[in-house]
């Protein structure tokens, strides 16, 4: 398998935390998103991803698109250990959660909506991140208001970790790149100082990528 992504993408970090999780060796093929006007744009790119985002990941000649869509097919190719509970409601639960990052916070802090902030609305590099810790604390402190009445377990919905910390920690790592202050999230906090302890989320930090700068 071939990961193309980037190192502080955090769909990119999605996918390695969970590759980790399931124990499974994989390829890194680093795609700059700002060098060169960014290589997600280049022909050579698109031909893997016709929309111009990291990550891709090519597997046996065949290529998938969207973390979401990757993290679905790797759980059901590789189950264990599994990264959603047993029972169907606590599994939708999950995903909601998950939703909840991947729909609600991440587009609007993506590089090209920035991009257009600047270029059509004339904000510099403190007013797009003052607008990123808009939606990330918005979000986030939706994410702490959902797990608040759910039983005191060391991860978001249990006390392995699962897809909901595969989301979490990447959109955390995000927040704290653009300012925003946590602690009104104890809950979130909690649950990424359980995660960062475990190796497979280590390995997979933005910082200890091999195009991490
Ligand atoms: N929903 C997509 C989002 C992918 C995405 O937005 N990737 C970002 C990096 S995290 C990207 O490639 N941005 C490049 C750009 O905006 O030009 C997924 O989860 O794979």
């Amino acid at each position: 398998m071939r990961l193309h992504g980037y190192w502080r993408s955090s769909s990119s970090y999605r996918c390695r935390i969970a590759f980790n999780l399931k124990g499974l060796e994989y390829e890194q093929v680093p795609v700059h998103l700002v060098r060169d006007g960014g290589q997600q744009h280049t022909a050579a790119y698109r031909a893997l991803n016709p929309q111009g985002l990291v990550p891709a990941l090519e597997v046996d000649g065949r290529v998938l698109t969207q973390s979401p869509a990757i993290l679905e097919w790797l759980e059901e190719m590789h189950p264990a250990p599994p990264l959603l509970p047993a029972d169907p409601f606590e599994r939708a639960a999950v995903r909601a959660f998950c939703a909840a990052i991947a729909c609600e916070i991440h587009p609007l802090q993506n590089l090209r909506v920035l991009a257009h902030l600047g270029s059509a609305y004339g904000q510099d590099q403190d007013g797009k991140f003052a607008w990123c810790r808009k939606w990330n604390g918005l979000g986030l402190a939706e994410c702490e208001a959902m797990l608040a009445h759910r039983p005191a377990t060391r991860f978001a919905f249990g006390d392995a970790p699962g897809l909901a910390e595969v989301y979490l920690i990447p959109q955390m790592f995000s927040a704290d790149r653009f300012g925003l202050d946590l602690t009104p999230m104890p809950r979130l906090r909690a649950i990424r100082a359980a995660a960062e302890s475990l190796p497979q989320f280590a390995a997979a930090h933005p910082k200890a990528q091999p195009d991490a700068e």
